[in-house]
């Protein structure tokens, strides 16, 4: 049975609050340009798809498409935007064709992600337009946040933050379906979940959960900008305390787990039987797939921005090469640990030890709130099982002896990293770095 309408009305007041407070303004919205106006060329952020329909006045909308015809594999290629470097007002000839398509009233154009686009204004026009992501396209809107994270401004035009938590919601909508089995199939939201028994389904599930798991790297927020004050640069780099908020990292978190519980799932109800052309076949676990999809992608990141650093494109904000590594490697769902209950085990430890490090930081020196024992990366306390004493303050922790310091460094780091940090006041910063403690001063 079709059901009522989410419309405002007078009397229903979570309504309006749910329509004004949601996001709904990144999504929807209205644009009024005077004659002449002109838009570079551009792709829209965070990998978004978006339809436009003007109500007066018109708009050319230049499309750029593959030359290879409408293989749009092309517009995934990490090479495709830095070599040679993309010029928005000359886009090379060798890579790309231009297509203009006037808009009038009465006509709604609806373009997929990941398309470089511009937009010249012939005579005044207000449009109404929104942004969305597609099951579908979840291919395209991957490649779209890798070309919008590594060459930002340079490429996009607004940052839509509030499209993470589409994310999310998607990921929920999928494992409501697959996992949970609550979707009927006579319910139109059944279509938007991936049929995971064909390789467009397939690639569309594998693409969203690379998107859920890379969200910690690819959200542009967590990287602050160049005017945050040195103090919270030190944070960033000795705690994780990215700008983030801590809500939203949370909710990575658990998106990261349904993914994990989708693609169980996935690989206990499917496998990939791959034919060569020479007749031969081989069976490949769903697991299997997207461990080897998502190491590439994981490599293929930081091979993206090292190119665009080559290639000279401005760096924008704190998004450096070292900052990606330093979030590429804070995954705790690394896919190559072999099994669910090892990645599940590593999850676990690496969730307490993310809880204690926010718990001691808040803590700051300890006095008024103690520290709490950061586990060992094998999730043991290292006051039971190494016999350390316990740093619940920072005096505690500056009244440590040497070979207790040395013992405590070798257990959150490694031999061979201790043996490297010889100085005191090295050892006991980096130990308080591992604990979320206050760093010694400077
Ligand atoms: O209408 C315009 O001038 C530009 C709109 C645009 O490029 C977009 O929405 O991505």
């Amino acid at each position: 049975m079709p059901q009522a309408s989410m419309n405002p009305t007078p009397y229903a007041s979570d309504t309006h609050a749910m329509l004004r407070m949601s996001a709904q303004r990144d999504f929807r919205w209205g644009l009024a340009a005077t004659t002449g106006a002109y838009h570079t060329l551009h792709i829209d952020a965070n990998g978004l798809a978006t339809f436009i329909s003007p109500q007066t006045g018109r708009k050319w909308w230049i499309v750029a498409r593959p030359i290879d015809n409408f293989n749009f594999d092309a517009f995934e290629d990490i090479e495709l935007l830095v070599d040679p470097p993309f010029d928005v007002n000359r886009p090379s000839p060798k890579k790309f064709v231009l297509e203009a398509i006037l808009l009038e009233p009465g006509m709604t154009l609806i373009m997929r992600p990941n398309t470089i686009h511009a937009v010249y204004t012939p005579t005044s026009c207000v449009t109404h337009g929104g942004h969305f992501y597609s099951t579908s396209t979840m291919r395209d809107t991957l490649a779209g946040m890798y070309h919008t994270a590594v060459l930002h401004q340079l490429i996009t035009n607004t940052d839509h933050p509030p499209a993470y938590a589409a994310i999310r919601r998607l990921v929920d909508l999928f494992h409501c379906g697959l996992v949970e089995g609550r979707i009927s199939n006579d319910d139109q939201a059944r279509s938007h979940i991936p049929d995971v028994g064909t390789v467009e389904g397939l690639v569309d599930l594998l693409s969203t959960c690379t998107i859920t798991m890379l969200l910690g790297v690819l959200d542009f927020r967590v990287y602050g900008t160049e005017k945050m004050p040195p103090h919270a640069n030190r944070m960033w780099e000795l705690h994780d305390d990215t700008p983030l908020p801590l809500n939203e990292r949370l909710e990575n978190q658990y998106s990261r787990g349904q993914c994990t519980e989708i693609l169980d799932w996935a690989n206990n109800h499917f496998q990939l039987t791959i034919s060569s052309p020479n007749g031969t076949t081989a069976d490949l676990s769903i697991k299997e797939v997207q461990a080897t999809l998502f190491n590439r992608h994981l490599h293929l990141l930081e091979k993206y921005k090292q190119k665009a650093d080559a290639a000279q494109f401005l760096q924008t904000g704190n998004f450096t090469a070292a900052r990606i590594k330093t979030q590429l490697d804070a995954i705790p769902l690394r896919s190559d640990l072999k099994s669910a209950d090892e990645r599940l085990e590593k999850r676990l430890i690496a969730n307490q030890k993310i809880s204690v490090k926010v718990y001691n930081m808040a803590a700051v020196d300890g006095r008024q709130l103690q520290y709490q024992t950061m586990p060992l990366p094998d999730g043991s306390d290292p006051v039971e099982k190494l016999k350390l004493p316990a740093l619940p303050n920072q005096q505690a922790i500056q009244a440590l002896s040497d070979p207790d310091l040395e013992k405590y460094h070798a257990a959150y780091y490694s031999a061979a990293a201790t043996k490297r940090v010889r100085n005191r006041d090295d050892r006991l910063r980096e130990l308080c770095r591992a604990i979320g403690a206050m760093p010694p001063a400077a």
